[in-house]
């Protein structure tokens, strides 16, 4: 039934908490951009998501339509991709309900995502428990066979194909299983925070100097690097173990350049030249992404909400029928129909 042939389908979500950091970057966008052109591609910003931890409406309101403008400076390209909101499609919270009556509170809270960030959080709501949920809801309404993500959704995918499989077991064909889409650490897939190596760089850590983020100038930049926590030593070398923030480094800078990580080791003799190489390579990946930021802002608002209007049009046609589906196998009467 969901057989479409060898059509690729591709979903992916980012939270709009504030701009966009190199580790989503590296890590999830860059991905984005190469498969647009290769299958069909749904780009969601996840605001429902982005709710579960306490957020101002003003600030979350201007944080959603930016993030839907780094989309298009990253390079996602709305003609040939599907740029939405994801509270504009009333599809992906309805399904998220019905999911949920099919996934077991152990299985969330099993889930290192929530056990992290309830530690954060003072109080934690129930929809930091069911997040998860709602991000198989957004994945299995469009039939998406791959999900590129960095390697913290890993255990989010998994549940989601758990919870597809279920579905399917129990109802019959409904869902498409999605296969990850994931960068191996040396390639992106975990780009470490710049203070603490030891965890990974997110928009929302409390400390500005952990990330980067994309709109950041190249001053800014320069002086994050800089001040990037390294060891005592003056080898460089790749060792995630032993030498987390040079390893991270590493990382970075072989995929700004697209020289391979022992090219980069070869190099050095101590770390200022090698850092000042690092912000080099990150400032020239980031000047072409800034240049499109500056020209989405001059083409104003209308060209945005257009974008993100026609794109929740399409999104909506595929969900509204997925979700019918499913509503009515699992016994849901139709209005108007007995
Ligand atoms: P927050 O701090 O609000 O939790 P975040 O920066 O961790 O946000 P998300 O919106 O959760 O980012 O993630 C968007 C995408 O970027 C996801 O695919 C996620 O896996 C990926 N990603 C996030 N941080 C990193 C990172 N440090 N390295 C690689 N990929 C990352
Ligand atoms: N949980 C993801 C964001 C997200 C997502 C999705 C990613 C929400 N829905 C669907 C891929 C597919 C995160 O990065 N924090």
């Amino acid at each position: 039934m969901h057989d479409r042939g060898h059509e690729m389908v591709v979903f992916s979500g980012v939270k709009p908490s504030g701009g966009l950091t190199l580790g989503n970057y590296l890590g999830a966008i860059r991905n984005f951009v190469e498969l647009q052109h290769r299958a069909r591609c749904y780009f969601c910003v996840v605001d429902l998501h982005a709710l579960t931890v306490p957020q101002d409406p003003e600030k979350l309101r201007a944080w959603t339509l930016d993030l839907a403008r780094l989309y298009m400076a990253c390079g996602l390209d709305p003609t040939v991709c599907t740029i939405f909101i994801q509270s504009h499609v009333p599809a992906h919270a309805q399904l998220s309900w019905l999911l949920e009556c099919m996934t077991y509170v152990g299985e969330l809270r099993r889930m290192t995502q929530f056990k992290e960030k309830s530690r954060q959080h003072e109080v934690v709501t129930t929809g930091l428990m069911t997040y998860p949920v709602l991000m198989a809801a957004d994945i299995l309404l469009y039939d998406a066979t791959h999900v590129p993500v960095g390697e913290d959704q890993k255990q989010h995918l998994e549940l989601c194909r758990d919870v597809a499989q279920r579905f399917n077991n129990r109802f019959g064909p409904t869902f498409v299983v999605p296969e990850p889409y994931i960068p191996p650490r040396q390639a992106g897939g975990r780009i470490m925070s710049l203070t603490d190596p030891t965890k990974k760089m997110a928009k929302s850590d409390d400390e500005p100097d952990s990330y980067i983020l994309l709109t950041d100038p190249p001053d800014v930049v320069r002086a994050k690097i800089r001040r990037a926590t390294t060891d005592a030593g003056r080898e460089v070398r790749y060792d995630p173990e032993e030498k987390p923030g040079i390893a991270n480094l590493m990382v970075i800078m072989s995929l700004c350049t697209g020289r391979s990580l022992e090219e980069i080791a070869g190099q050095y003799d101590g770390y200022a030249r090698f850092k000042n190489d690092v912000a080099d390579a990150v400032i020239a990946t980031l000047e072409p992404i800034q240049k499109r930021y500056r020209q989405q802002e001059e083409e104003g608002l209308a060209a945005i909400e257009r974008v993100l209007a026609e794109g929740a049009e399409r999104a909506e046609a595929v969900a509204s029928r997925k979700l019918a589906e499913v509503q009515e196998k699992m016994g849901l009467l139709r209005r108007g129909c007995p």
